[in-house]
């Protein structure tokens, strides 16, 4: 059976909802962050970057969530078109989250409620860089049910990870007209809830 090695975190719940999504029975092994057991030899052989999520399904160990979401819509041939030019702005928008919503909210919340002093030019930045960003994601869905067209796909999935968190990076969802209205309808969907029970069970960052 499939096992994930995750914790209560945005960029584990991806990996959860896509298995959720498919359909798939797996075995969730809780990897606690805050008490330093990414970091141990053990989980390390399954990832020398020390961090969750990490997917084994047979013998395939995966890293990275965005990868995760890639290798399992292409093999279950779902939630990622076949078709370009579709295909490639679901890419596009992983890439997006990847390098650019994913740091900046990570490095918001860091800084915000995880750091040890306050470094107000740190909040500053990275709050900052991460409301600009969801103004880009609201602009976005002033044209399309969800961001990449009017198909649910792995991007957003991978956008629902951090959207979820907003609270920790401080960020109110509300003042995004069409950035909430997306969040609610991908939070309504079944499998997502599904998925939010299950991480629940974990420690919540
Ligand atoms: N780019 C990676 C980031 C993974 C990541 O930062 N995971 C965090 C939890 S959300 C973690 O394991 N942090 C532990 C640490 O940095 O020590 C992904 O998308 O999977």
């Amino acid at each position: 059976m499939i096992k994930l090695y995750a914790f209560a975190t945005p960029n584990n719940i991806k990996p959860m909802i896509m298995l959720e999504e498919l359909g798939l029975e797996y075995e969730l092994h809780a990897i606690n962050i805050r008490q330093g057991e990414q970091k141990t030899d053990e989980f390390q052989k399954l990832n020398p970057n020390a961090k969750v999520p990490v997917l084994i399904d047979g013998d395939m160990v995966l890293t990275e969530s965005a990868a995760i979401l890639v290798y399992l819509a292409e093999k279950h041939h779902q939630l990622l078109p076949q078709q370009n030019p579709q295909r490639a702005r679901v890419f596009e928008q992983l890439f997006f989250h990847a390098s650019g919503i994913s740091p900046a909210f990570g490095n918001a919340g860091f800084f915000q409620k995880l750091a040890s002093e306050q470094v107000p030019f740190a909040i500053e930045r990275f709050k900052t860089e991460a409301e600009r960003l969801c103004r880009v994601l609201d602009d976005l869905l002033t044209a399309h049910t969800y961001v990449t067209g009017e198909d649910f796909s792995i991007a957003d999935i991978a956008h629902f990870g951090w959207m979820w968190r907003a609270e920790f990076v401080g960020l109110d969802l509300s003042k995004f007209e069409h950035l909430s209205r997306w969040y609610q309808v991908v939070n309504a969907r079944p499998n997502v809830q599904k998925a939010i029970t299950k991480i629940s069970t974990l420690v919540k960052t």
